[in-house]
């Protein structure tokens, strides 16, 4: 349907296409729900998670004739430096889909889609996407389509017109249209077992988790990371109160491990207090439903002190997955604070002082260690490893290289270096079959040719770019070759890690590699089999017990 035609309905249907196990709630869309449900629009939501092998697509369009369609792509690949997984083609065979049963426009969102809208939008060939939060933009496209307004009047959405991605020609800036200036008091609807809505309590008990967001954005600038890009930059908090509703709403339906989705739970950390002293509060009065509030939390090592750490554990949080990126930071060329911007400081210090704030108290703690960096070799990585065992945690995960992003600090940087013709050492893709060059924006025909280039190779095939430093011990002939894989380090730091610690660290493991092992949440078969056997919360909580894990699923039949 052309976007100035009047649609018929005010139906918009919204569609989860993740078919990642184990699952995780689909937060998103109860957002979006919830905002044009108050907005006076029908919403549907498909959620196509527990049906990966029958979408049911057909069944539902012959019924339903919605004016628009919107498509949460949370994850565009799986991030994992050894897997390299791309969830494109899957998402694209649902788009095509529902394009064969409806002539509603499509438009696109989530964090996955964010981190390259431009070039997903070409790859999609969908009219519309929104970059960043969602909510505004969406209801202001409904709006724009139901009562025939053009869509360039939606200020912040992006249109692809057949041949080239652009924002709406609307005034007023995108960031205005995404965040509001003073505090969200929305309270998101969380529905259990309702037909056509996400159902929270299913994803409990196969997903073993719930969520909660308390605030959206983050205002820092780590070299590897896309969330400041794709998120936002600038922190959007939600109520107190708003927050506090929604757990007690998600626990009165029997979701009680919660994990926030705010990217670090603690840069505001003052809001964060509040929110904690709240929760507190509600579950003192007798009988609460409160009092089996299992919280837990990304955190990053500052700003973090004792009293949000006393808050914690009497708010019921049981884990903190601790951002500790890298144990000797300093010594990587990495952590140069870009274009300006603030990037975190903290010291392996700040790290240790955390870990045993929580350990004391009685929370669990895992620190994801970021191992391969630029300017990572055999010094830093022992001294890393050797400071990272002697932290107190439940769990150390090491991963091993990382997606290089269009956006992040580090994808300019080597876009900027590579200049189009230079080889960078360490950049690589396994499924590259030639030199991997990287062009800057501004020397690029558009911003779909420079987002392209991290995901696509010059024939079009699928090539998501990654980074390995080229100071560690692989062969001379591994790092030149552009499709080279960094497996003697990983056999490295197998071997380097005492077997007397294996029961608490995730290792890197080769693909498809050792069962039960593998640090990789999705399609993971051990995290799998234990949330069908009923484990809930984050997985570090059990992590340590997989083997006999594994063998209660063994002895119940019970496989991924
Ligand atoms: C918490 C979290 C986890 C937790 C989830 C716990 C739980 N129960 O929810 C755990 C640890 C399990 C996890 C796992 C994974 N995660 Co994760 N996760 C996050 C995190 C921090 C929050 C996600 C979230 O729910 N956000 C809150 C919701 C409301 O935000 P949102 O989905 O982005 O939606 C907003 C907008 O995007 C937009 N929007 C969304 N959909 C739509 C649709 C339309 C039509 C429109 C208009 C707008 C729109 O509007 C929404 C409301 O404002 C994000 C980073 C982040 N800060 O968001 C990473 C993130 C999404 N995860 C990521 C990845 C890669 C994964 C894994 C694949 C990792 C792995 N290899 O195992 C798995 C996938 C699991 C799965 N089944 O999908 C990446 C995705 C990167 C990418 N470019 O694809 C992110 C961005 C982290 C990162 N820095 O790279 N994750
Ligand atoms: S790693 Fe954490 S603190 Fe750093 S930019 Fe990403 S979300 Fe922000």
């Amino acid at each position: 349907m052309p976007a100035e035609q009047v649609a018929s309905t005010r139906l918009v249907t919204l569609v989860n296409p993740n078919f990642v196990w184990p699952a995780v709630t689909p937060y998103a869309l109860d957002i979006l729900c919830t905002h044009l449900e108050t907005a006076g629009f029908d919403v549907d939501v498909l959620d196509l998670t527990f049906r990966r092998e029958r979408w049911r697509l057909d069944e539902y369009f012959a019924a339903h004739d919605p004016m628009l369609v919107g498509v949460t792509l949370r994850n565009a690949g799986s991030v994992q430096p050894q897997e390299q997984r791309v969830f494109l083609p899957d998402h694209l065979g649902v788009i095509d889909a529902i394009r064969g049963l409806t002539n509603a426009p499509i438009v696109l969102g989530g964090a996955g889609f964010s981190s390259m809208p431009y070039a997903a939008l070409e790859y999609f060939k969908t009219p519309f996407g929104v970059k960043g939060p969602g909510e505004r933009i969406l209801c202001d496209l409904a709006d724009a389509l139901a009562s025939g307004r053009s869509a360039e009047t939606v200020s912040g959405l992006l249109l692809w017109d057949g041949s080239t991605v652009h924002e709406s020609a609307a005034a007023g800036s995108a960031a205005a249209a995404k965040a509001p200036a003073a505090e969200v008091a929305t309270v998101y609807r969380r529905r259990s077992g309702v037909s056509n809505r996400v159902d929270n309590r299913e994803y409990y008990e196969r997903g073993g988790l719930g969520n909660v967001l308390t605030k959206n954005g983050c205002p820092f600038a780590c070299n590897h990371c896309v969330e400041p890009d794709a998120k936002g930059s600038s922190v959007t908090l939600r109520t107190v109160a708003a927050v506090v509703d929604e757990l007690e709403s998600l626990v009165a339906q029997g979701i009680y491990d919660i994990h926030t989705t705010d990217s670090e739970f603690n840069i505001k950390p003052e809001h964060g207090k509040r929110l904690l002293r709240e929760i507190i509060e509600r579950r003192r009065g007798a009988g609460s439903v409160m009092r089996n509030l299992r919280l837990w939390i990304y955190a990053h090592p500052v700003p973090f002190d004792a009293e949000l750490a006393d808050l914690l554990v009497e708010a019921g949080c049981k884990g903190v997955s601790l951002s500790a990126e890298h144990m000797c930071r300093e010594r990587l060329a990495v952590w140069d604070p870009p274009r300006g911007r603030v990037g975190l400081a903290y010291t392996i210090d700040d790290v240790r002082r955390v870990t045993q704030l929580l350990a004391e108290r009685g929370i669990m703690v895992t620190t994801e260690l970021l191992l391969g960096l630029p300017g990572e070799n055999l010094q830093t990585l022992k001294q890393t490893i050797d400071e990272s065992l002697r932290l107190p945690t439940t769990v150390i995960g090491y991963t091993l290289g990382l997606q290089v992003f269009p956006h992040a600090p580090l994808g300019i940087r080597f876009a900027a270096e590579s200049a189009g013709r230079n080889v960078i050492r360490g950049l690589q893709s396994n499924t590259a079959r030639s030199e991997i060059f990287l062009t800057p924006l501004d020397q690029c025909e558009s911003m779909v040719a420079y987002e392209r280039q991290f995901w696509f190779d010059e024939a079009d095939r699928l090539r998501p770019v990654f980074y390995f430093s080229p100071d560690l011990p692989e062969d001379a002939e591994t790092i030149e070759r552009p499709n080279g894989q960094w497996v003697n380090t990983i056999r490295w730091i197998r071997n380097y890690v005492p077997k007397s610690e294996h029961y608490r660290v995730a290792l890197p493991t080769l693909a498809g590699g050792e069962r039960g092992e593998s640090n990789n949440y999705a399609d993971n078969p051990f995290l799998q089999q234990a949330v069908a056997l009923g484990y809930k919360g984050a997985y570090y909580s059990w992590w340590r017990d997989r083997n006999r894990i594994l063998a209660e699923a063994s002895a119940k039949g019970i496989t991924a």
